[in-house]
């Protein structure tokens, strides 16, 4: 049996996500953000040094880190579905995207985050103005430009192709949706990308990913 370690309204949503579209079974380990710092507790720690989640255990493995889970789970049990053919162009875009969704999208969206927070977070006032010029002169100079030029990219990708491999569906849509719902909260991505916009809503419709969220629970990345 699959076990998900999950921590509540995280990246691990995307993994019941998948094993849904598989149809596989799995049972789900749940562990709870700190309500203030929303880290993840540290009975995490005991599955995998790192203690983030998504990690899974299968039988005698444990494997963290949510591209090599994808590509685990599709690789080990899809059975030729969600996986392009080896050596095929969709072959190439597939591994690109499964990088690309850590690698280089969340990259700018965490830093957002944190100076997101850094700008409101509770201070003596007389370090208040610093803080939020840091903040603001560090979201002006690198992060923001970097959110905009990654979605500009990504919606013209979607004009190639109706996913982001190919014609078809893969799991490089799953690892995918993560930075796009990140970005659809936190990021400014809305209509305005449409084609990045009909993704989103397209995977939130599909039977999998509803069974998903229900399993998961409260998830506050959809828009
Ligand atoms: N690149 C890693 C990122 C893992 C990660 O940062 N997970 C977040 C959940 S969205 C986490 O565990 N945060 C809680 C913490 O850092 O304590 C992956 O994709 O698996």
């Amino acid at each position: 049996m699959i076990t998900v370690h999950h921590l509540n309204n995280s990246r691990s949503q995307r993994i019941l996500w998948l094993l849904e579209e598989l149809g596989l079974p799995y049972e789900i380990k749940r562990y709870q953000r700190d309500a203030k710092t929303m880290l993840a507790p540290a009975e995490l720690r005991a599955v995998h040094p790192l203690g983030k989640s998504p990690v899974i255990s299968d039988g005698e493995l444990t494997i963290a880190e949510s591209g090599a889970i994808v590509e685990y789970l599709a690789g080990t049990y899809g059975g030729g579905r969600l996986v392009p053919a080896a050596g095929s162009a969709e072959r190439l875009r597939y591994t690109y995207w499964m990088h690309f969704a850590e690698g280089s999208a969340m990259s700018p969206l965490l830093l957002k985050l944190v100076f997101d927070r850094i700008e409101n977070a509770p201070m003596p006032f007389f370090i208040r103005p610093v803080a939020r010029r840091i903040a603001q002169q560090a979201k002006n100079w690198i992060v923001l430009p970097n959110i905009e030029r990654i979605l500009n990219f990504l919606e013209a990708e979607l004009a190639k192709s109706a996913w982001f491999a190919g014609a078809e569906f893969s799991a490089a849509d799953v690892q995918m949706s993560f930075p796009l719902e990140a970005a659809s909260v936190r990021g400014g991505l809305n209509e305005t990308r449409p084609r990045l916009w009909a993704f989103l809503k397209t995977i939130h419709a599909r039977p999998a990913y509803q069974r998903a969220l229900e399993r998961g629970g409260k998830y506050d990345f959809l828009r």
